[in-house]
């Protein structure tokens, strides 16, 4: 397939396996847990995940223990059907997932059949599969993107789309489905595994946490697989920039960088690479901030280095931030329940008469593209798509109307000359970090010893990541725990609620406590790129570190 020689030698790297999956192990109950918001409602609208139709047994985390007998029983080893499939958008370390699930298989479960579904849930919803060989999953260890099997943003929520997933399943007599997702997807394996329990058919759905965003976690799942190496892929880039803007002296660079709603990402590479200025959703929501407000905050940062003679910076958005300015997000808000409605996205005079006076005067006052933007249609999920909306170049055009305004009233005596930067698609498929390739590996390990357990509606979940691999812990969480109501398409549905930054936590804390000094002085940092040897290698995400030893 053309790899290259650094891509040649990482299909040779071994990730260390914990040690509770080395040896003869078994599944129990852990500690209860309650769903994020709304448990009556979510709970009721998942009667059988959630037990509700037979009583009110609590919710229930499962952890993956030492065998606590010694001898094997015939039962035990028995052959697995088992399906997988990549949903949404792709991730470092996605194969080894399925690798490391094949290779739970083979050691524990030998003569299995493992089936991955080709370009997303679709693949499920269309049997349309491969049979996942020992030889092709060979050639894939380590490796970035998704392409072995393809991935996709289908859901499988309806009810034509859960029966034509139920047929796919019954017709594999499939003992199990791994969903590797993000936040929607997994919300879409709870109503699968539901579906199928009620069906009474025997196929249980587990899911993995999967996305570069870093929205997909809470107490029992530290982390999404791909934010480490994504983020590492990034703060590469903008180290080097940040060198180029200190050397050149001439330009503010405005960097937008993935993420969706939340601003792990931004928060993850500014801790990396000491930005003059790191915008961050969660700050700008905290604070009830408008477009007004945070165009005020780049621009005086830009007036205090011009005064000691610097015109030049970085400043990193995260994609989301339109979301979260609270005049951009009511807007939003509106367009949502009107899109819900039927008004017609391409009559934008029909738009605006549907707006309320506010939010008809911001929508007045955007660039035509954000406009647009705006108004495109809705992924899968009912989400905005905020990849597409250019942020970093509305930032710019108002950054520069509020100088010159300044400048005539002669209290900015500066330069301000801008280029934008989107950094995305090209972290999500790099050769996935040795954090990632090992994480990943143990996920579908988990995942396997879940699926072979018959657990169902649970998330695989690998944690104590602060110690060294051989020591972490693995188990699953409900997804149910998960979940909370959320107004989607304009009606309230139970879906998993994106972890966001918190804005008084560790990493937040690290990066404002340095920001006012970043922002006139310059500490770039240039991380270099991903190391997969020495003793950076195995170093995971600074904030991941810090959260984790927060969490402690
Ligand atoms: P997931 O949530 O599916 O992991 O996708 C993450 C992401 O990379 C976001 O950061 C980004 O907004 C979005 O996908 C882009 O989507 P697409 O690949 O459909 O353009």
């Amino acid at each position: 397939r053309g790899l290259s020689h650094v891509a040649l030698e990482r299909l040779y790297y071994v990730p260390t396996l914990p040690n509770v999956l080395r040896s003869r192990h078994e599944v129990v109950e852990g500690a209860s847990r309650e769903c994020v918001g709304h448990q009556p409602v979510v709970c009721s609208l998942f009667p059988h995940l959630s037990n509700t139709h037979g009583g009110h047994a609590p919710l229930r985390m499962v952890n993956i223990v030492p065998a606590a007998s010694q001898g094997e029983d015939a039962t035990e080893k028995r052959p697995l059907r088992l399906g997988c499939v990549l949903s949404g958008g792709q991730a470092p370390g996605g194969h080894n997932v399925i690798i490391g699930l094949h290779d739970y298989l083979q050691r524990w479960h030998p003569g299995s059949t493992l089936l991955g579904f080709l370009n997303g849930p679709r693949g499920v919803m269309q049997n349309n599969y491969k049979l996942l060989t020992p030889e092709e999953l060979d050639s894939y260890r380590n490796q970035g993107g998704f392409h072995m099997i393809g991935s996709g943003r289908d859901a499988i929520a309806k009810p034509d789309q859960l029966v034509a997933a139920e047929k796919t399943c019954l017709e594999h007599d499939l003992d199990g489905l791994v969903v590797i997702g993000g936040d929607d997807s997994n919300t879409n394996t709870a109503v699968m595994a539901e579906y199928f329990l009620k069906q009474g058919v025997k196929t249980t759905v587990v899911g993995v946490p999967k996305t570069i965003d870093g929205d997909l976690k809470n107490t029992d799942v530290p982390c999404s697989f791909g934010f480490d190496t994504a983020c590492k892929v990034y703060s590469e880039a903008i180290g080097n920039i940040m060198i180029d803007s200190m050397s050149a002296k001439k330009y503010y660079h405005f960097i937008r960088l993935m993420g969706r709603a939340a601003s792990h990402v931004t928060l993850e590479c500014a801790l990396q690479t000491h930005p003059q200025m790191a915008l961050i959703c969660e700050e700008v929501a905290a604070h009830r901030w408008g477009l007004k407000d945070v165009v005020r905050q780049v621009a005086d940062m830009v007036a205090q280095r011009a005064e000691l003679g610097k015109n030049f910076g970085v400043v990193l958005v995260p994609e989301g931030l339109v979301e979260f300015m609270h005049d951009v997000s009511a807007l939003i808000a509106e367009l949502n329940e009107m899109l819900a409605k039927g008004v017609n996205a391409n009559d934008q005079c029909d738009v605006i008469a549907h707006l309320t006076q506010e939010s008809a005067d911001l929508f007045n006052g955007l660039t035509p593209s954000i406009r647009s933007e705006l108004l495109e249609e809705r992924d899968p999920h009912g989400n905005v798509q905020v990849s597409h909306i250019q942020t970093e170049k509305l930032l710019i055009k108002l950054v520069g109307q509020e100088l010159a305004r300044r400048k005539a009233q002669g209290t900015f005596r500066g330069k301000f000359s801008a280029l934008s930067h989107f950094f995305g698609y090209e972290g999500r498929c790099s050769l996935p970090s040795n954090f990632d390739a090992t994480y990943c590996n143990a996920l579908g390990q988990a995942a396997g010893a879940l699926v072979a357990a018959g657990q169902t509606g649970l998330m695989a979940t690998v944690s104590n990541l602060a110690a060294p691999a051989t020591k972490w812990t693995v188990g699953g969480t409900p997804l149910l725990s998960m979940m909370h109501l959320e107004r989607r398409s304009g009606r309230d549905k139970p879906v998993i609620r994106k972890a966001l930054v918190e804005i008084h936590g560790a990493a937040m804390t690290s990066y404002t406590s340095m920001r006012a000094i970043w922002a006139i002085q310059d500490w770039c940092r240039s991380p270099g790129p991903i190391q997969f040897h020495g003793h950076t290698a195995d170093m995971a995400s600074i904030t991941l570190a810090l959260e984790v030893n927060e969490g402690q």
